[in-house]
């Protein structure tokens, strides 16, 4: 569509209106930021992004991103507007109730056409950050005639002055991603009033220092934005462009202040929007013209899709192209018979360096993983020998340098499994996942598949003392809905384990891992890991009691059994590397491994919190844990020190059984 500033005023009040009666019928939602980058949004869609509402999912599309989640209003307009199947009309009518896919935040599991759920600030630009990098690793591999688009995002004040910003932003500038770029809804207003009451920094100044282009633009001259974006659009690096608007513009006596961010308009001060606005239509309804001219743009994609399609179909590489996109993993015959090879194995090493070992087996056959570590590549033992580094010289790299950016790297993580074509995984101590939580719940919210490899799982790790020894971190990520936590006890469980994580697509994983060395503790079974937790140890004498512990505290709870069989007492021990896939068996399964009977004692042993294992062992069981903070000193005689040890717990069983 050619530009003409008559066409694209009308184009952009249907934004507004839209917004306007959405936010006014739910009587919640956040009318300011849609009318205020209504303009802005309607350039972009109108000339610059690569899209094609009749196929959503097409792989080559550019990526769009509504940092500003609360601004879901716009999203939901240009969504309609352009042609999108969803959302419907009626679904904007219903914004935030119940079933609508208008939610009040954009749910990329709800609209095909929402590439990810933002909300939190600052994610939604950190995970474009991770799509504009999948891109780029995919064109490395493939070529610019399967991938070659953009990632376009509009953020807020708020996207930018969070600390997560810096992450990505210094991860885009380092990696060079040029065909990321960011317009910034520069109305100088949040929630609390003018930004002045809390930042005074030069933006664009940390930008250019970050590695990226800054341009700027009015924000409500069509002529102007498009040039701005023109620009932005030549520019070889990252680009940021600062759009100066006026929030809530159109609302004649609140626009640019802080009560249009958040709180419908009132009905007369729509009344008199309406009326500056020229607009006349009824609520939710578009003059058939003005939807014409959306249409007209929506329609323009259908040809550089269907010329996408026509050199996919004439690639070598359709297939492979196909199949990593579907999220489909390659034929794993080979990884089977690793498995077995390291069933029937003896080896006695660290669960981290285990994972190590499994992912020199998985990364070859799995070309899509891309690993990465927030620095602690070494401690983490995440790079595998096949995997080059991901460097603006080689996208085709599969290991990714993400530097002491915890929070930058989950996101980023999320935005490439969105993106879709690779499959994340990245690791840091297990105690800094409270740096990236956050990012990890909405890797679960959003059902990507980011699997997280978090080392050091425990007390375990030693000398570096209570800073950096897990107490609560395990049991409270079993807290997130949607993400499986897997602590494996050995070798085995942990090539078991790293298996399920890559086979659940729409469920992220934890891998918890060990620093120290933990024995082989199984020579059969074919993916026991599967159903959660199984019985690893059978009773010999009348069983009183089960023992159930995960990841390093298993090789305890066979000890412990040891000397209770010695005394005549029968303990099983159950082995529970996931309680998420365990819940999740039927009654019959799960009343096998811990049946229904008072007479046997119930025992939990985990170096960590005790909260939750209840669950398991009931009110009468006993919970060997740790409630409190660790201590500086070596693994062995911090275990000895807070009675992980035989003596320590067998005395404490006895104690129980007889009283
Ligand atoms: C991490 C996070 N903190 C706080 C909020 C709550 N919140 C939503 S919008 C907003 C203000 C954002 O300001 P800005 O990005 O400038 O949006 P505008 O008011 O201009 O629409 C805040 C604090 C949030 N959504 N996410
Ligand atoms: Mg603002």
């Amino acid at each position: 569509m050619t530009l003409d500033p008559s066409r694209l005023a009308p184009m952009a009040n249907a934004i507004r209106a839209l917004s306007m009666d959405a936010v006014q019928a739910a009587n919640s939602g956040h009318p300011g930021m849609p009318m205020g980058m209504a303009d802005v949004a309607t350039v972009l869609f109108s000339q610059f992004l690569k899209f094609d509402p009749k196929a959503p999912q097409w792989p080559d599309r550019d990526r769009f991103v509504l940092s500003a989640g609360h601004g879901s209003m716009l999203m939901y307009s240009l969504l309609h507007l352009a042609g999108y199947d969803s959302p419907t009309m009626d679904d904007i009518r219903n914004f935030r109730q119940m079933n609508s896919v208008c939610a009040g935040h954009p749910e990329n599991f709800l609209i095909p056409g929402v590439e990810c759920t933002t909300g939190p600030l600052g994610q939604g630009l950190a995970m474009a950050v991770g799509m504009a990098m999948a891109e780029r690793q995919l064109n490395g591999v493939f070529g610019n005639d399967l991938v070659d688009h953009k990632t376009w995002v509009i953020a807020g004040d708020g996207c930018l002055m969070e600390g997560i910003n810096h992450e990505a932003i210094g991860l885009a500038g380092v990696l060079k991603l040029g065909r990321l770029k960011v317009l910034w809804d520069d109305n100088k207003i949040t929630i609390d009033g003018d930004t002045s009451l809390s930042t005074s920094e030069d933006i664009a100044a940390r930008y250019r220092a970050s590695g990226w282009d800054v341009f700027s633009c009015d924000g409500h001259d069509f002529v102007d934005i498009a040039r701005a974006l023109a620009e932005a659009e030549a520019s070889d690096k990252p680009s940021l462009v600062a759009c100066r608007t006026v929030i809530g513009k159109g609302a004649p006596t609140k626009q640019g202040s802080h009560d249009v961010h958040g709180a419908p308009l009132g009905a007369p001060e729509i009344a008199a929007a309406r009326e500056g606005l020229g607009w006349t239509a009824e609520p939710f309804e578009v003059p058939a013209e003005i939807l014409s001219d959306w249409r007209s743009i929506g329609a323009k994609g259908a040809e550089a899709r269907t010329a996408w399609e026509v050199r996919l179909a004439a690639s070598a590489d359709a297939a492979e192209f196909s199949r990593r996109m579907s999220g489909e993993l390659p034929d794993t015959g080979g990884i089977r018979a690793a498995l077995a090879e390291w069933v029937a194995g003896d080896s006695t090493v660290a669960t981290r360096k285990a994972s190590e070992n499994w992912l020199n087996v998985l990364a070859p056959a799995i070309p899509e993983m891309i690993g990465g570590s927030a620095d602690l590549t070494g401690s983490n033992n995440t790079k595998a020998k096949c995997q080059a580094p991901f460097t603006p010289d080689d996208y085709s790299g599969r290991y990714v340098y993400y530097g002491i950016r915890e929070f930058g790297m989950a996101a980023a993580m999320n935005g490439m499994a969105l993106h879709g074509g690779v499959i994340p995984y990245g690791g840091t101590f297990m105690i800094f996942s409270d740096y990236c939580r956050n990012a990890i719940r909405l890797s679960a919210l959003q059902q990507t598949r980011a699997i997280y490899v978090l080392t050091h799982d425990s007390i375990g790790l030693g000398e570096d003392g209570p800073t950096h020894q897990p107490v609560e971190q395990v049991m409270s990520l079993r807290l997130i809905p949607n993400l499986n936590v897997f602590r494996p006890a050995d070798v085995v469980e942990t090539a078991e384990c790293w298996n399920l994580a890559l086979e659940s697509q729409s469920t992220p994983s934890v891998l918890a891992l060990t620093r120290q060395n933990l024995p082989q503790l199984r020579n059969s079974g074919d993916m026991l890991s599967a159903k959660g937790a199984y019985t690893l140890v059978r009773a010999k004498a009348d069983r009183k009691v089960i023992l159930m512990a995960s990841g390093s505290e298993v090789e305890l709870a066979v000890n412990v059994a040891k000397e209770l069989e010695g005394k005549g007492i029968g303990a099983d021990v159950v082995s529970m590397p996931c309680w998420e896939l365990f819940d999740a068996q039927d009654s019959a399964y799960k009343h096998e491994v811990l049946p229904h009977d008072p007479s046997i004692l119930r025992v939990s042993i985990e170096a960590g919190s005790t909260l939750g294992w209840q669950k398991y062992t009931g009110m009468d069981g006993l919970n060997i844990g740790l409630d409190r903070f660790g201590a500086s000193a070596p693994a062995k005689d911090l275990f000895a020190r807070f009675g992980f040890t035989a003596e320590s717990i067998v005395p404490r069983i006895m104690d129980k059984i007889s009283n």
